[in-house]
């Protein structure tokens, strides 16, 4: 569906797919120039007093996310004179809309349409001479991650993570057209070195295994605090053999503009605040970890893991270093998944009689919400399947189906219908021994450990056998209980009343 959003300044009218849409010129081409436009709209404030790189920096960004503030660049790091950090980036919806270039106050299910509709067009990147990340250039003895303020995300955190908001850049071993983008961890371990989490579900563990079977080091750049629209693809998951570049292009309407890396046969953002170039040793584990997660708790174990060992840095001027502190909702991840695995989950169920579905942020991830025109029975379990038979199967252990009269945006709707229409008895539908992974907070560890879970379908819909006027209770509402002309006319006329 096509949204109409309000003009904006230097506009250009694009034929046919473009006629409701008004697209901005200004693609916001850098994490710099994501943090100006933040100030145009009010939504970043600047931190002048001190702030500690040590739990202080990262609590800032953790209280944002809790209350939904205001992101924070901070000016004044301990030990770091000069140096810069944003703390929570895009942790709400209008970050996340000013990252796209549109009204702030546009609601979530405008930016997740448009989400939708930009990225069913990939736009491949171009290839430039030179960027701002080439500003400043260290190889050799003189590489220091510790140059810059890596945060002490949380308390009890294995490490100084210095990326949190990054696209890590990796080419696959066989499928060499193949470059894959994703946002995976990184622990400074010493100057030289950083441990990165490559889980064998996600793309790069993939890519990882197939270096690692055959002893070679394998190349990454880890692009961090990069264009948000990079970010963002970097979070979407469009499978093994994709390239996110193309879905970052999509995603700005233009395409993103990558410079060659000094030691490594990749190509970065060019506008990337750091760029860590490296290789990810075969066969080399450092501890790493733990680390406070998407779910809102801090789940995995601190464990042997693969190193970079990196070889060149790059840098922009006074370079800012971007804080997106994992936890409790709602953060980057949960605004991202929201987006990203609804698109997905959208996808898996299309050829079904679905209404509308949405991920709410508050549930990080781990529940799909789907409204549905029951005209079959058993369209829940349907439902159910498709997503849990889709590659998002294992991240996603609850499915709400609802009847198409709740709005899967509404929490208030969601909750009443959960509580009024659920049969403790018939309406929830557990199974066992499904696939999941190690984060999933309410398995135990034992469970975690072998990736064993357990999902559940919550189905609160009317049994399609009940009678529509004797037996399905009529719903008390504006749109239940009034004659449709009457309710349109009222609501229609709300201002007329005095409100
Ligand atoms: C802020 C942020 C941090 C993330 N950290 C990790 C991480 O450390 N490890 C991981 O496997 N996924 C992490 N993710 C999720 C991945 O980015 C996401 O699953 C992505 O789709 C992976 O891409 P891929 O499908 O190309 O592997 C993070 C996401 C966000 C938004
Ligand atoms: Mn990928």
């Amino acid at each position: 569906m096509l949204v109409a959003l309000p003009a904006v300044a230097a506009s250009i009218q694009h034929p046919g797919l473009f006629q409701e849409m008004e697209v901005r010129m200004d693609m916001i081409k850098g994490h710099q120039e994501l943090v100006a436009a933040l100030r145009k709209s009010g939504d970043v404030i600047e931190v002048t007093r001190q702030v500690d790189w040590n739990l202080e920096a990262g609590l800032i960004a953790r209280h944002i996310n809790e209350t939904g503030d205001r992101s924070a660049l901070l000016t004044n790091i301990k030990d770091y004179p000069g140096a810069r950090m944003h703390a929570s980036p895009l942790s709400n919806y209008r970050r996340m809309a000013v990252a796209m270039e549109l009204d702030p106050d546009t609601p979530p299910k405008k930016i997740i349409d448009e989400y939708e509709r930009r990225v069913r067009r990939p736009i491949k990147p171009t290839l430039v001479k030179d960027g701002p990340c080439k500003e400043n250039i260290v190889k050799g003895d003189d590489i220091n991650l510790l140059q810059f303020p890596a945060p002490m995300v949380h308390d009890g955190d294995g490490g100084r993570y210095l990326a949190t908001w990054h696209v890590v850049v990796s080419r696959d071993l066989e499928q060499r057209d193949w470059v894959n983008w994703g946002m995976y961890r990184c622990m400074v371990h010493n100057e030289k070195y950083l441990g990165l989490l490559t889980l064998p579900g996600q793309d790069i563990g993939r890519q990882y295994l197939k270096y690692q079977a055959a002893n070679e080091p394998m190349p990454v750049a880890i692009c961090i605090g990069p264009d948000p629209c990079s970010a963002a693809a970097s979070t979407s998951s469009p499978g093994a053999g994709v390239s996110e570049a193309d879905i970052a292009g999509a995603i700005a309407q233009e395409p993103i503009e990558l410079v060659k890396c000094e030691t490594v046969d990749l190509e970065v953002p060019a506008y990337s605040e750091i760029v860590i170039e490296g290789h990810l040793l075969p066969n080399v584990r450092v501890v790493e970890g733990p680390f406070g997660e998407y779910t809102g708790y801090r789940t995995s174990p601190r464990d042997p893991r693969p190193v970079v060992k990196v070889s060149a840095i790059t840098y922009r001027n006074n370079p800012i270093v971007p804080i997106a502190n994992m936890g409790t909702p709602v953060d980057e991840c949960d605004i991202l998944f929201s987006i990203t695995w609804g698109m997905d989950v959208r996808q898996a169920v299309s050829k079904l009689p679905v209404a509308a579905v949405h991920i709410p942020p508050e549930a990080c991830g781990h529940a799909a919400v789907v409204a549905v025109h029951k005209i079959y029975e058993g369209i829940a379990e349907h439902v159910a399947n498709a997503i849990w038979g889709s590659k998002l199967g294992y991240l996603m252990p609850f499915v709400i189906v609802v009847d198409d009269d709740v709005d899967p945006y509404n929490w208030n709707e969601i909750i009443h219908a959960m509580f009024t229409k659920l049969h403790p008895q018939r309406s929830l539908h557990a199974r066992h021994c499904t696939p999941g992974h190690g984060l999933y907070p309410f398995l135990s560890t034992y469970e975690r450990k072998w990736g064993i879970a357990s999902n559940l379908l919550i189905d609160l819909t009317w049994p399609i056998d009940w009678d529509k006027n004797i037996d399905v209770p009529q719903k008390a509402s504006v749109r239940g209980m009034y004659p449709r002309g009457l309710a349109e006319k009222v609501v229609a006329g709300w201002k007329e009343y005095g409100f």
